[in-house]
C-alpha cells in the first residue's frame, strides 16, 4: 500500500444509511474473511457495537441523535494475512444527517471534524437509494417556488435572505457543498493525498433491473449536479463511487428476508463497484469502499 488515509470521513443526510453501513463493516472486519480485520478494540467502541447488536438481531440500527455532530470510531487495522503482528490506526467518523444541514446553513464546522483536515484522508458521501427523506434535483418551476424569480424581472419574488434552508434543497445540493467545503479546508491545510468516494447505500432498493447498472450510471441519473461535480473533480482527488447493500435486503419491510437474514446475519450484505469492462462487480466483502477509501487498489 502506497498511500493510506489516517481519517475516513462519513458525510450524508439524515437516514443516508451511514451508521448501519459503518456497523455491518466493523462485523465484517472483526471476521477474518476481508483482506483487513481489526487489530485491536478501539477504546471507546459502545456507538458501533450497539449499532452491529441491532444488525445482528435482524432490525435496523437507530438513526443518530441529530445533536451529535461527530462520532470517531477508532479503528486499528491489520492485513488478515500477516499474522496480526501490528495494527495501522485509522478514524472512521460518523455524524448525524441534521449536523450536514446545519453545517450546510451556517458554515459551522466541528473542532472534531477539523483534525482531520490536515492528514491523509477519505471522503465518502453517502446517499440511500428510494429513501423517503432525499429530495430530488429540482426542475424549474419546483426552483422558481423555492428560491422565487429575481425581482428585477418584475414577476415573482425572491424569497427573504435566510429562509432557504438545506433541508428543503434537494440532497445533491448539499452533498456537493459538504464535499466542496472540505476538499477546501484539506487542500488549504497542505493536504495532497485525498480520495473522495459516493457510496449509494440500499442498493438492493433498486428495482432489480437497475442493480447491474454502474453505481456512476446510476448517480448520474439521480443526481446530475452531484455527478458532475465529480467528474470535473476541481480539487484533484482520486474519485470511486460505489453501491452497497448493509443488510442484503430489506429488514423492516420484508418479513420473509428477515427471516432468512436471521439465520446467518453476516453472511448478507455486499458492495458493487464498476469494472474495467464497463460493468459492474458484486463484492461479498461490504467493507470494499472502506478499504479503498483507507488507502487499497480497490
Ligand atoms: N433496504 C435497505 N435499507 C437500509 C440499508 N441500510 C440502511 N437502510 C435504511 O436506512 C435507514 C437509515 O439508516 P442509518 O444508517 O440510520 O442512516 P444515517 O445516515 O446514519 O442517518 P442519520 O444518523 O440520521 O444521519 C435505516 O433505518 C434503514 O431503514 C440497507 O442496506 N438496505
Ligand atoms: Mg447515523
Amino acid at each position: 500500500m502506497t498511500w493510506a488515509a489516517d481519517s475516513i470521513l462519513l458525510v450524508g443526510c439524515p437516514s443516508a444509511g451511514k451508521t448501519n453501513y459503518l456497523a455491518r463493516v466493523w462485523l465484517e472486519m472483526r471476521s477474518d474473511r476481508g483482506p483487513m480485520r481489526i487489530f485491536r478494540l478501539p477504546r471507546d467502541a459502545a456507538y458501533v457495537q450497539q449499532a452491529a447488536n441491532a444488525l445482528l438481531q435482524g432490525r435496523y440500527a437507530p438513526r443518530t441523535d441529530r445533536d451529535l455532530a461527530y462520532k470517531p470510531v477508532e479503528l486499528s487495522l491489520t492485513p488478515t494475512s500477516s499474522g496480526g503482528e501490528s495494527g495501522r490506526d485509522v478514524v472512521l467518523a460518523d455524524g448525524s444527517g441534521e449536523y450536514w444541514y446545519q453545517v450546510f446553513d451556517r458554515r459551522l464546522r466541528q473542532p472534531g471534524w477539523e483534525k482531520h483536515l490536515r492528514r491523509p484522508l477519505a471522503i465518502l458521501l453517502f446517499y440511500r437509494a428510494s429513501a423517503e427523506e432525499n429530495v430530488a434535483p429540482l426542475d424549474w418551476i419546483s426552483y422558481q417556488k423555492l428560491v422565487g424569480l429575481p425581482p428585477t424581472k418584475g414577476e415573482g419574488q425572491a424569497p427573504p435572505a435566510g429562509s432557504v434552508s438545506a433541508e428543503n434543497l434537494p440532497t445533491q445540493v448539499v452533498l456537493v457543498e459538504a464535499a466542496q467545503l472540505l476538499l477546501r479546508a484539506a487542500t488549504e491545510h497542505g493536504v495532497r493525498h485525498i480520495r473522495l468516494g459516493v457510496v449509494v447505500t440500499g442498493w438492493d432498493a433498486i428495482p432489480t433491473d437497475g442493480q447491474t447498472t454502474p453505481p456512476l450510471e446510476y448517480l448520474r441519473k439521480e443526481m446530475p449536479l452531484l455527478t458532475q461535480f465529480i467528474e470535473a473533480n476541481p480539487s484533484g482527488a482520486e474519485v470511486r463511487t460505489f453501491g452497497v447493500s448493509s443488510t442484503g435486503g430489506d429488514l423492516a419491510a420484508d418479513g420473509e428476508f428477515r427471516a432468512k437474514y436471521l439465520e446467518h446475519p453476516t453472511a448478507f450484505g455486499y458492495a458493487v463497484a464498476s469494472n474495467r469492462r464497463g460493468g459492474i462487480d458484486q463484492n461479498a466483502n461490504v467493507a470494499f469502499p472502506i478499504l479503498w477509501a483507507a488507502g487499497g487498489d480497490g
